[in-house]
Formats: structure tokens, sequence, C-alpha cells
């Protein structure tokens, strides 16, 4: 069978493209665990933004695909509906199958009869979707394949739940990069990878979907087979690497067995990213943190949430963010953020900001925190994504404002707190990221000193926009600008100039 994968063309707005375009690591993955025999191709739309439509049509055209997957997140669903009308316009026979964590967590929301998609895959998908693909390609009935629901008729039928993969075995094979047929996958001017070395989380963050979507377990890639992924990645191309692990810093004494690893296989000249806690970080201090550095770490997203403890009680972050010591339990953020500063990475600072018992004293802390201590900063708004503990809470007391899924995007504000107003906090935010952005500028410069001097004017547009002439002397306040820019962000919404096939009331809430 022909089989083209696609993810959306959506983005977020701490990652403009002007300056990040990574691939999304489902897709490879699929296409590596598909039966050999399918010819399948991978198109990461993030690389066409500006040219959506006329990139799928070329697509379709070209490659006539039997199925067509899309890999989709809640804020993208618009999108994602917009694609499958404009696919099936263009090719009525072809069968559509979604996947990724919003078909998986609301998969209600993919079941409408005008939307015409045929089969949902519910959770992790490598295993799922080679079944399902040969279940299709040889008529045999897909109630037999669990993980999915499927169309029967005018009706979605469910099959029973898959359990996650074991990945010290063979179930899951290598990515297959040789199937993407777009490119311009960057990082700052390098060209950037995606490489996984482990899967899932045993925490459970009262935010996050990873819970709902794969339980609590965390199961680990043989580091030999993660090292030949990295190898991969740089045969073809790639001067960067982010490890997409939901939290590697789990297992520690696995992740500095994995950092000796690259440095004995000489892979240690790659710039990687990370995300991980806090905690861990701090604790293993300068021994940790040198080794990340020897092996190449450049930037370290660090899941710090919030600085205060009420917060992080509400998130039920605390654990990931807090070590005990004599003098009782102590917030480990700014220690882990030293360390990582002490040996020359730079911290990518994800704080959630708007909590319902938030004050303006207690956002600002945050910020202040931010704006001190951090490189770049990825503060967002609690958002309720399909499935979370948080999004059951928030529903049940009525916080949630905005019932628009496209706007969920973790910078605009869609919920309400007990004292202060969404787009308040949202106005907060948006004003002092601003400036932390502009900071990072000269880190940046000294690195990719290129990169710098031919986008700085993009990258500049893009932080400020919503900023005129009369802003800058002063004729226009910030709030004047932020509105503008609000405005900005609701068109740049618009990826594809295709009509949405549901109707608008079909359109709302996650939960
Ligand atoms: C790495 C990552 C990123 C990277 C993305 C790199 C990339 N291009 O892929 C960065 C940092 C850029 C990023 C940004 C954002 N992310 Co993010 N990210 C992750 C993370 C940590 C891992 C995802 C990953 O690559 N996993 C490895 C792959 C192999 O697994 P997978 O994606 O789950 O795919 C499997 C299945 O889902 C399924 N599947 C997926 N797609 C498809 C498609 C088909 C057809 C089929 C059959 C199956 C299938 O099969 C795959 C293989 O088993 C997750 C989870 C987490 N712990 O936080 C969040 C997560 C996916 N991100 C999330 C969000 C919301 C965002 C942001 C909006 C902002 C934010 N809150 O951080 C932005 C928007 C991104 C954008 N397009 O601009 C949410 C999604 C929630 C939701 N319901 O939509 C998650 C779950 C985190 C959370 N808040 O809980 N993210
Ligand atoms: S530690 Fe990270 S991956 Fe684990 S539940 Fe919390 S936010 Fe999700």
């Amino acid at each position: 069978m022909r089989v083209l994968l696609l993810s959306m063309p959506d983005s977020f707005e701490h990652t403009p493209t002007v300056a990040v375009r990574m691939p999304n690591g489902a897709l490879a993955s699929l296409a590596g665990n598909l039966d050999p025999h399918h010819e399948v191709a991978v198109a990461d739309l993030i690389l066409a933004q500006s040219s959506v439509r006329r990139t799928v049509e070329d697509l379709i055209a070209r490659l006539r695909p039997d199925l067509v997957g899309l890999s989709v997140m809640t804020f993208q669903r618009a999108t994602a509906r917009r694609l499958i009308a404009l696919i099936r316009s263009l090719h009525p026979a072809v069968r559509i199958v979604v996947g990724g964590y919003d078909p998986s967590l609301a998969p209600e929301a993919w079941a409408h009869p005008d939307l015409g998609v045929d089969v949902i895959v519910r959770g992790e998908g490598d295993v799922t979707f080679r079944e399902a693909v040969r279940a299709i390609e040889n008529g045999q009935p897909l109630q037999d394949v669990p993980g999915l629901w499927f169309r029967d008729g005018n009706a979605f039928r469910s099959t029973p739940h898959r359990d996650v993969a074991r990945l010290d075995r063979d179930d899951i094979r290598p990515p297959n990069r040789a199937a993407r047929v777009l490119s311009g996958y960057s990082l700052m001017g390098r060209p950037i990878d995606v490489v996984e070395t482990s899967r899932g989380c045993t925490f459970d963050c009262s935010f996050c979907s990873i819970i709902e979507m794969r339980g609590r377990n965390f199961h680990r890639f043989p580091i030999a087979r993660v090292i030949d992924d990295i190898r991969d990645a740089h045969a073809r191309g790639a001067r960067s690497v982010f490890l997409v692990d939901d939290n590697i810093t789990l297992d520690v004494e696995r992740f500095e067995a994995l950092c000796h690893a690259i440095i004995e296989a000489g892979l240690h000249r790659i710039d990687y990213l990370v995300q991980g806690m806090t905690a861990p970080i701090a604790s293993r201090g300068d021994a940790l943190a040198s080794l990340m550095r020897r092996a190449g770490f450049r930037y370290v997203f660090l899941g710090i949430e919030n600085v205060l403890e009420d917060d992080l009680v509400f998130l039920k972050a605390r654990a990931k963010n807090s070590r005990t010591s004599a003098a009782g339990r102590k917030n480990t953020s700014l220690a882990a953020v030293e360390v990582l500063h002490r040996h020359g990475m730079l911290v990518v600072g994800g704080l959630i900001v708007g909590n319902p018992g938030d004050r303006r004293e207690s956002v600002t802390a945050n910020l202040e925190f931010a704006r001190q201590h951090i490189d770049w900063p990825y503060i967002q708004h609690p958002t309720p994504y399909p499935g979370t503990p948080m999004t059951r809470d928030f529903v049940q007391r009525g916080l949630v404002v905005n019932t628009h899924p496209d706007e969920y995007d973790g910078t605009t504000a869609v919920t309400r707190g007990e004292h202060l107003d969404p787009e308040e906090v949202e106005f907060m935010r948006w004003k002092a990221e601003r400036w932390m952005k502009v900071r990072h500028m000269p880190a940046v410069l000294r690195h990719d000193p290129w990169f710098v001097l031919r986008n700085a004017p993009q990258m500049l547009a893009h932080t400020y926009r919503g900023t005129t002439w009369r802003s800058v002397v002063g004729l226009e306040n910030d709030r004047d600008v932020f509105q503008r820019y609000r405005a900005i962000r609701q068109r740049e919404r618009q990826y594809v100039d295709w009509p949405d096939p549901l109707p608008p009331e079909a359109t709302q809430g996650t939960a």
C-alpha cells in the first residue's frame, strides 16, 4: 500500500518556525514499523507552513496514497479537519487514519460522520498502525486489532485496549528517516532531528497528558540502539538532536551511561537538547552537569512549572521539583538552573502561570524568576488538554472560559482563576517574555552568527508582533499592542485555505 503520513503545520509561540522546525518523531517511528513492502512517505507540514494547501495537493497528486495518516495535538484539530476535507476532495477513495495525543485522548472529537475519519489509533501507534494497515491490505476485520476506534457505517466501534510496548526487546523497530519527503528541519540554522531513548513517566502531574495516554510506566530503549539512532540522524545531516523522551531524568544512572556512550561513540560534537526534572539535576549537581556538557548538551528544558509551593501542589508537580533536607523540603529549580549554567548550558524554563488561586503577586514572582534565571522562557497558562486530571478539575469548577480547542496552544489563557482575569494573566506573561527573548539573542549570535545576522529582523518581527512606530514612540500603550498581537495570532491559525467540514457547534470543547 502507498501510505502518506502528515504532521500539522501549526506552531507554538515559543518555537517560531523562523528558528525552530523539528521533525515529528512519531511519523518516522510509524514509518519504520510498517511492514517493509509498503511505500511510505512522511511530510512534516511545519516545513511548508506558508504553502500548506499547495504542498498537500502536490503530495496527493504525486504519491496517490491509499491511506493518509495524520498526527494531531489538540490545538491542531481545526487544521487537521480542513486537511482531511481537502484530501478527500482530491482523492475521495483514500482511507484516513488519525493518531497522536488528541485522537487518542478525545476520540469522540474525530468520530463526526461529516469529518470522514476511518480509523482512530489510540495511544502508542507503532504496532497498532502496522497491524491496522496489514488488516486493511488483506481485507481482514479491524475488530481484531487492539488499540483502535474504527468506522462501521455511520458509527465507530472500539477494539480492546493495547498495552504499551516494552522497549528492551525488538517490538519497536528503529525510525525510518529516509521516508521523509520534505526538507528544511532547523534549530537556529543547524539541521535538527529527534531521537527517543525512553518512553513514559511514573509521575502524575495534573496538567500532563502522558499518564492518560500511556499509564504510569517507564520503558527504556537499549543504549546501543539509541547510539545507532543518533548515528543515523547524524549521517542524514543532523547537527542538533532533541531527545524527546517524556522524562529521561527518571533514571539518572542510565542518563549518565547514555552521556558516556555518546562521548565514546564520538557523537558529542552534536548539540543536544533534552527536557528534565529539576530535582535529579540539582541532586546530581556538578558531576552530572559536567558530564552532560562533555556529551554535547546545550539546551536543557526544565519543567520548573512554578516556583511557589501552593501552585506546585495544584499542579501535582511538587515531588519532581523539590528535595528533602534537614531543613525540610526545598524547591530545586534555582539549584538546577545554577548548576547547568555553571557548566555552560542554557536553560529553557517551563513555567505555568495563571493557576486558579494565582494572584498578581504569584504571577509576577514566577515571571521575575524567569527574567533573572532562565535563558529562554517557555511560559504557559494551564490548558485543559483532554483526559488530564487538571481538565476534570477545571470543568467541575466551571473555570474553562474558552472552549475553542484551536486556541489551546499553551500561550492563550483559556481558564479563569479566582482572583485574576485570564486576559490579564496572558497580558502579563506576553509583556514580560518579549524582553527575555531578546536578551537570549547574544548567546545565539555567538553560537550561530550567520543565522542571526540573516534572520534577526524576522525573529524580532515575530517576537514583537503587534508593535508599530506609534507604539514605539509612545503614542499607543502596551495594551493596544497586545490586542493587535492577539488579532495577528488569531489570523495565523488559518493554516489551510479550505473550509472546515464540521459546523461550528461540533467543534467546541475538549474534555
Ligand atoms: C517532544 C515534544 C515536543 C517538541 C516537538 C518536537 C516534534 N516536532 O515532534 C516541542 C518542544 C517542539 C513541543 C512543542 C509543543 N508541545 Co509538545 N511534547 C513533546 C513530548 C515531550 C514528546 C512527544 C514525542 O515526540 N514523543 C515520541 C513519539 C514517538 O511519541 P508520540 O508523539 O506520542 O507518538 C506516538 C503516538 O502518539 C502515536 N501517534 C502519534 N501520531 C500518530 C499519527 C498516526 C497516523 C498514528 C497511527 C499514530 C500516531 O504513535 C506514535 C508512536 O508510538 C510530549 C509528551 C510529554 N511527555 O510531554 C509533549 C506533548 C505532545 N506536547 C504537547 C503540547 C501541547 C505542545 C505545545 C502546544 C506546547 C506545549 N505545551 O509544550 C507545543 C506545540 C508544538 C508545535 N507544533 O509547535 C502536549 C500535547 C497535548 C495535547 N493533547 O495535544 C504533550 C502531550 C505534553 C503535555 N502537555 O501533556 N513538544
Ligand atoms: S514529570 Fe513531566 S512527563 Fe512526567 S507527568 Fe510530570 S510533566 Fe508529565
